[in-house]
């Protein structure tokens, strides 16, 4: 397994690389060219560029998240095959320098999508929560706004203001747009990337939906068993693989993430790991990597991956705000500290599981 942590580049996440590298068994970072559109190449000097400072700071920088997907893709337009183009130019560049995974999604218009980001938790804590009731009675406008105002300038990847500018046609464009067609656009997608993913040993990597039911009537392909056994389906390949994302799947009390980490073992390439809580109404608050702070079995997990011999990457996951970090200092989800705290729970975790298996 190799121990990673998101970063969002320099001048643009307020954490440092030379803090990164003090969390015990730390080795990669996982990185983006943060201020490309979906659809903008990625130049190789730029890769480079990037490559080699996360390098000089003693880190690894194999693994990317997100290559994002340009909606034409998801959509089917016409103008999608220009923009595969691009994208296999961009994985050849990240490949030709040396980055072997990258994470990516394939949800309609939004990433990722929270009611409130700065929840209070009864330990003092903050953290990001999903209220089903108010989504079902909201506009997308008013999310959108919400999300702006309650990140304070710094950007979340999936709610670029330059993509969100556009909701009202994006909504319009995916009317009645069932999973099937958007399954199909996927196939569509996955059957003309993955001869260069093979060429160029680079694996892709979708992220689950989430929350991993449908929100806004858009259509849902990676929030179950069922329909991820039929996406790994849709193109064989080991390099149409996964993000297993234990937050997004476990927001499903019905989804077994043990067995699923289970029957999917070679075809998971990149571990998010973090915990939630789900209240009965289906309500969810993200906690502390602790299970039993939650409602996801963490060292459960973990033990799996262990007895399984996983060597793919993993991260923790979105952290709780602590220690003083605020909306007016820290990106939601990403702070500093609950994310360190996080990963040596895993550490441990994980350490653990090896020595008794033994
Ligand atoms: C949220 C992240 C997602 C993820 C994308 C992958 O914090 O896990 O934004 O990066 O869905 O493209």
């Amino acid at each position: 397994m190799k121990l990673s942590f998101r970063w969002y580049g320099r001048g643009n996440d307020p954490i440092s690389l030379d803090y990164i590298k003090q969390i015990p068994g730390m080795e990669e970072i996982v990185w983006a060219l943060h201020e490309k559109q979906a659809g903008e190449l990625w130049t190789e000097a730029e890769i480079k560029d990037e490559i080699s400072y996360i390098e000089s700071k003693g880190l690894k920088a194999t693994i990317v998240e997100s290559v994002n997907v340009h909606e034409d893709i998801k959509l089917g337009l016409p103008t999608r095959d220009k923009y595969i183009e691009i994208y296999c130019e961009c994985l050849r560049n990240l490949a030709k320098n040396g980055v072997k995974v990258v994470c990516y999604n394939f949800m309609p218009i939004f990433d990722w999508t929270r009611t409130d980001m700065f929840h209070p938790l009864a330990d003092g804590s903050t953290a990001l929560f999903f209220d089903r009731a108010q989504i079902q009675g909201s506009d997308p406008q008013e999310l959108v706004d919400n999300v702006a105002k309650e990140s304070h300038g710094l950007t979340l990847p999936g709610w670029e203001p330059e993509r969100l500018a556009r909701i009202k046609d994006l909504f319009k464009a995916y009317e009645g747009f069932t999973d099937d067609k958007l399954r199909d656009n996927f196939k569509y997608f996955m059957d003309a990337i993955i001869p260069t993913c093979e060429e160029y040993d680079i694996k892709m990597a979708i992220h689950p939906d989430d929350p991993p039911f449908s929100i806004f009537g858009l259509p849902r392909l990676v929030n179950n068993k069922t329909n991820i056994d039929k996406l790994l389906k849709a193109n064989p390949s080991k390099y149409n693989g996964l993000t297993f994302c234990t937050g997004s799947l476990g927001s499903d009390p019905k989804n077994d993430l043990v067995q699923m980490i289970d029957n999917y073992q070679e075809r998971i390439h990149f571990m998010h790991v973090r915990n939630v809580r789900v209240d009965s109404n289906g309500d969810f608050s993200e906690v502390s990597h602790r299970s039993q702070d939650g409602t996801v079995d963490i060292t459960g997990i973990m033990a799996k991956l262990q007895s399984i011999g996983f060597d793919g990457y993993l991260r923790p996951d979105h952290g709780r705000h602590v220690f003083g970090e605020n909306a007016t200092n820290t990106r939601p989800g990403y702070g500093l500290y609950d994310r360190a705290m996080g990963a040596m729970y895993l550490m441990g975790s994980w350490d653990m599981a090896a020595r008794l298996q033994k």
